[in-house]
Parts: C-alpha cells; structure tokens; sequence
C-alpha cells in the first residue's frame, strides 16, 4: 500500500481516550458517516508521549499541556481520516465547543461530554493541520511526515455517495 496524495480536503478526527472507554467509538463514526464524509483511514492506537506532545506543540506553554498530554496516552484512541469538501469546519460544527458545556445540543461534545478535558473527539483545526495530521504528501512530495497514518494505512477508494451525497 501507499499513501495517495488527495486534493481533496481531510480532516484528522480522533475519538479520546475517554470516547473509547466509554463505548462512544460507533456513535462518532456514525454521525460523520450520516452527514456524508468518506472514510479513507482508521485504527485503534495507543499514542506514544512524543506524538502527543508533537501533536499539540502549539499548547506546550499552556498550564494543562502536562495534563492533555496524559489524557491522550492513557488508552487507546481511535485514529480517522475523513474526505469531503469543507469537511475540517463541518467537522469542527459537528464536534462542537471545546468547553462541552458551552457546546450546543446536537454536536458530539454538547450532547456526550460536560468537561474540556474529557471532550470525547479532536478534529483538525484547519486544512493545512488536516494534512500534517493524515496526509502530507502535498506539501512535501518526497517525504511523509504525517504525524497519524502512515505508509499503506489509507485507503483510495470511490464511495457509493458519490454522485448522491458527494
Ligand atoms: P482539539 O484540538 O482536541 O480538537 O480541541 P480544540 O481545537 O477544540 O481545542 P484546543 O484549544 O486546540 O485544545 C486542545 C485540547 O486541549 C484540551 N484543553 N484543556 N483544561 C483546559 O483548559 C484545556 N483547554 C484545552 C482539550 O482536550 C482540547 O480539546
């Protein structure tokens, strides 16, 4: 297998440690799988230190990176990359707030979490993050340094919704 350079946009979604123990893994998919987005890659992984740190290297400075990186390793997560136009905002409306008590009834955190810190699901905050996250063959032909997936861990292949959804 290979990794297959998309123009389409992606979006790295990831179910938490928490969304895992608490058997929400199914219902997440399920909601990105009603609205229309196509599945290119998934998996269970237990998330070494340095990639959760690399992850959230924006946050290092922040008084709860300790704790989030903690969060993060303490299970299994389940690892997706989801295609579609506009896919990283729709996802991030479908995901809701950080805070999940500010969230709004029907997103995923406004309706399965109460706690920042115990928000269920991450989502890619931008296209070019989605890349860094799945994919990052479009920025650096030659090497991948996509932090989630790697080599033959994507699938290209053509979905059903297309041309009814998609
Ligand atoms: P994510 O990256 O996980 O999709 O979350 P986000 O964009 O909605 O939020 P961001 O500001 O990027 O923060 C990343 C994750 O860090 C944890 N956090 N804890 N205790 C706190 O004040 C706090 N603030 C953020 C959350 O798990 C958040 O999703």
């Amino acid at each position: 297998g290979r990794i297959v350079a998309s123009s389409v946009e992606q979006s790295y979604i990831m179910v938490k440690p928490d969304g895992v123990q608490r058997g929400l893994v199914g219902e997440i998919i399920s909601r990105f799988e009603k609205k229309g987005f196509v599945l290119k890659g998934l998996k269970l992984f237990q998330c070494p230190k340095d990639l959760a740190e690399e992850h959230y290297k924006d946050l290092k400075e922040k008084s709860f990176f300790p704790g989030l990186i903690e969060y993060i390793t303490s299970g299994p997560v389940v690892c997706m990359a989801w295609e579609g136009d506009g896919v990283v905002a729709s996802a991030r409306k479908l995901i809701g707030a950080t805070n999940p008590l500010q969230a709004e009834p029907g997103t995923i955190r406004g309706d399965l979490a109460v706690q920042t810190g115990r928000n269920v699901v991450h989502g890619s905050d931008s296209p070019d993050n989605g890349k860094r996250e799945i994919d990052d063959k479009l920025i650096t032909p030659f090497l991948s340094v996509a932090l989630w997936f790697k080599e033959g861990e994507l699938c290209e292949w053509e979905s059903v919704l297309t041309p009814w959804v998609v």
